[in-house]
């Protein structure tokens, strides 16, 4: 059977600021939480910055170039704050690189899917309490309308906020992303204002913004929606400090009470405030999803030794406040090479569950990949071919969920290029083009010329069948 796929689909690619660009120094950037992160020794694994990365801010050209190569119908990116705004000052620069680009994408016919904050917060807002500060989520908005008037004319998506969860509580609760701090209540704050702050730019973008062409540019907002499983009151607490913390007042629910019961002992949510829900339900066009893999939960019995599948180490702080009686169970392989359990039935799960719990709010799969430990062989190859069967199972789930009622508008890979894997460095590569750090020399891996075919031809590569049961 061959499920039909909607008009107007965008196939695309995603990467991040931090993650590709380098130049950290250039032409007027700042500094930024993951400068100073990546620069404390003993943070990032080998001590790898972004300081050169992908040197993509210097290959742009090249990267267009090849994004037109594989067909893609949209680009994800994003803007780097620092650059666009160090120390709250519009660095034109920084603003002229990213108009150059969407410029180069839409000669390309290649639509930009911009995210304004991929986690690059500047430093100097951090020096000031950062995300757990409520004047952050004003400054962003700042930010949000600058450059909403500079490029609103050509933006095809806007994305406020990529993953607020890792933010505010790999940031500020287990702190092995920037700015490293291991504070709960903290973390709580910051996911308020996070989301206070995707509101309040959601606002300014829908004043400032119109494009050219006459279609009104779509809002939107990213979360890595943990898909979980497992016992029902461990998934329900997980569940609330994860997804529904910022899917529910972003689609309108206000807070979940079950979340405020939860974490009652750390934080009174004194922080929100009169109006703050409301501006946190701004209308959204479309909602990312980033997938990955599912999450097993139990509870803990509190006395045998826990299982850490969730990637943190036993002992050290956990990025769920106020699961504390939870375990994050082990899940049978294949694995990635970050560990991740490879589960495409999770993706089709997940798209069914939030058409279900929210319908009428369209989706698009904004992240979705796989790292392996890809090498080139003496013929110039990287055969990556478990990317390959990650990608093909994870879009013929897409297409199954479509298949069932699913308003699914897009897919991208994460990512276009091996890139700057935050806490891990580069030693992880999630890239359909394979980078050669020393030289920054590109070359296609076997899964970037799959998906090219895919694209041109999504029925003949077993993508768009509903056979692959893709576990
Ligand atoms: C996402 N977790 O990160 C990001 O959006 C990308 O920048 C990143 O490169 C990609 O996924 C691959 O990791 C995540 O611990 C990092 O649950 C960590 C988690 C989830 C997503």
């Amino acid at each position: 059977m061959t499920l039909p796929l909607p008009q107007g689909f965008l196939w695309g690619a995603a990467t991040a600021a931090y993650q590709i660009e380098g130049a950290a120094a250039e032409d007027g950037r700042g500094p930024s939480i993951w400068d100073t992160f990546s620069h404390t020794p003993g943070r990032t694994l080998n001590g790898d910055t972004g300081d050169v990365a992908t040197d993509h801010y210097h290959r742009w050209r090249e990267d267009a170039a090849a994004m037109a190569e594989l067909g893609i119908a949209a680009y994800r990116f994003s803007i780097a704050w620092p650059r666009v705004m160090p120390e709250g000052r519009l660095n034109q620069k920084g603003v002229d690189f990213y108009s150059r680009l969407v410029d180069a994408l839409l000669e390309r016919g290649i639509a930009p899917v911009a995210t304004l904050y991929h986690w690059d917060l500047p430093q100097e807002l951090e020096d000031a309490g950062g995300w757990p500060e409520r004047a952050t989520a004003f400054r962003f908005a700042e930010y949000a309308s600058r450059i909403g008037r500079a490029l609103g004319d050509r933006v095809h998506t806007w994305t406020t906020l990529n993953e607020p969860w890792c933010s505010a509580f790999l940031g500020y609760a287990s702190g092995v992303h920037a700015p490293g701090r291991t504070d709960p209540a903290a973390a709580l704050a910051a996911a308020h204002h996070l989301n206070l702050a995707h509101g309040l730019a959601s606002r300014e973008l829908r004043a400032v913004t119109a494009p050219a062409d006459g279609r009104p540019a779509w809002q939107s907002v990213t979360l890595n929606l943990h898909h979980l499983r497992g016992e029902e009151e461990a998934v329900r607490r997980v569940d609330a400090v994860s997804n529904r913390v910022f899917l529910d007042p972003m689609l309108g629910r206000g807070y979940p009470a079950d979340l405020l019961e939860d974490t009652a002992a750390i934080t009174d949510w004194g922080f929100v405030r009169d109006g703050d829900e409301e501006i946190i339900a701004a209308p959204l066009d479309v909602l990312g999803v980033n997938y990955y893999s599912p999450t097993l939960v139990r509870q803990w019995d509190g006395v045998s030794p826990r299982e850490s599948a969730d990637g943190h180490k036993a002992g050290a702080a956990s990025p769920f406040v106020g699961c504390e009686e939870v375990e994050f169970a082990a899940q049978p392989g294949p694995y990635t090479a970050m560990g991740w359990p490879v589960d495409a039935t999770g993706l089709e799960e997940l798209l069914l569950r939030l058409h279900r719990d929210h319908p009428g709010v369209p989706l698009m799969i904004t992240e979705n990949g796989a790292a392996y430990g890809d090498e080139v062989g003496p013929d110039g190859r990287v055969r990556d071919d478990r990317r390959i069967t990650y990608l093909r199972d994870h879009v013929a789930a897409t297409r199954r969920a479509i298949g069932a009622g699913v308003d699914v508008r897009g897919y991208f890979a994460w990512s276009l290029l091996d890139n700057f894997e935050w806490a891990y460095g580069y030693s992880k590569r999630f890239g359909l083009v394979h980078v050669d750090y020393a030289t920054g020399e590109r070359r296609w891996k076997d899964s970037a010329r799959w998906y090219r075919d895919m694209i041109a031809e999504p029925d003949a590569t077993g993508a768009g069948t509903g056979g692959a049961t893709g576990s």
